[in-house]
């Protein structure tokens, strides 16, 4: 257990960089096999003109997503940053050789109607993750500066409509997230992040977790489907409704996860996000 605790340096550079990257792969090529099997079945579920976006929140419904995103290397790494934390959160990031798709610069926490600000994301690489394949970008340090302005994306290649305004940070000190299949990244709710689009003939995929310490809260009015899984320690906040863990190996979420994004400009006012 000892192996998968997180140094003082490796908590120091999160705390100082709000990313962490070098860490040991934590699936195995065989495990990772298994997970891009696994998003075929999943994929089979969706209907027509849908794509790998509507999968979401979808580790309500499968155990297999479930299961990764409770993998208990995972967990202690996020105990470590976190303390006591619930799981709440996950979706892909699927970009196919040669895809235009971008994801423009912004802070998950603007996007989320969670209070206080002590969530992380989990981006789990299904595949080798470099430059020319689209790896994410992180803006060093800028999640100690609060929330940033955020407008909504005029660049249609975004996956994302709210994006940072422009000229709030550096976008030359950004840092690539390379990674091989299996290993992961750590990234702060409020570090300022991104990713362009894919340059080579090879797809990269990851699969984002979310966690938050029970500390945090979600205003139910905004997200109302909101569900927790308390992965370590005791939740004494009890603040969030809990969600049942799946039975079936592979399911559909019939509803929507609501972002701030998507509940619109009431949601964002009622934040004081403008
Ligand atoms: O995978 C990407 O390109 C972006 C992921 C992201 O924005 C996130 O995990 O919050």
């Amino acid at each position: 257990m000892l192996n998968n605790r997180l140094s003082d340096a490796q908590k120091t550079f999160f705390e100082q960089n709000g990313y962490l990257i070098g860490l040991p792969p934590v699936f195995t090529p065989e495990e990772v096999r298994q997970m891009n099997a696994g998003l075929d079945e999943l994929m089979k579920l969706l209907r027509p003109g849908e794509d790998s976006k509507e999968i979401r929140e979808w580790h309500e419904s499968s155990r297999f997503l479930y299961d990764i995103c409770m993998n208990e290397t995972i967990l202690d790494y996020v105990e470590d940053l976190l303390g006591p934390f619930y799981f709440w959160a996950s979706n892909f990031f699927i970009k196919e050789p040669h895809s235009k798709s971008t994801v423009g610069w912004h802070q998950d926490a603007y996007y989320w109607p969670l209070e206080p600000h002590e969530s992380l994301t989990v981006w789990i690489a299904m595949d080798d993750v470099d430059e020319e394949n689209a790896a994410m970008q992180v803006i060093p340090g800028s999640h100690k500066v609060g929330l940033l302005k955020h407008a909504r994306s005029q660049a249609t290649d975004s996956v994302l409509t709210l994006e940072c305004e422009k000229g709030q940070f550096r976008e030359d000190s950004a840092v690539s997230l390379i990674l091989k299949a299996g290993q992961i990244s750590i990234h702060d709710d409020n570090v300022v992040h991104g990713s362009p689009a894919n340059r080579s003939n090879r797809r990269r995929a990851g699969l984002t977790a979310r966690y938050s310490s029970t500390k945090v809260k979600c205003d139910l009015s905004i997200n109302p489907h909101f569900k927790t899984y308390l992965c370590r320690g005791v939740d004494a906040y009890r603040h969030n409704p809990i969600g049942a863990v799946p039975k079936q190996m592979y399911g559909r979420l019939e509803r929507k996860h609501i972002s701030v994004e998507e509940a619109g400009d009431d949601a964002e006012r009622k934040l004081g996000l403008k």
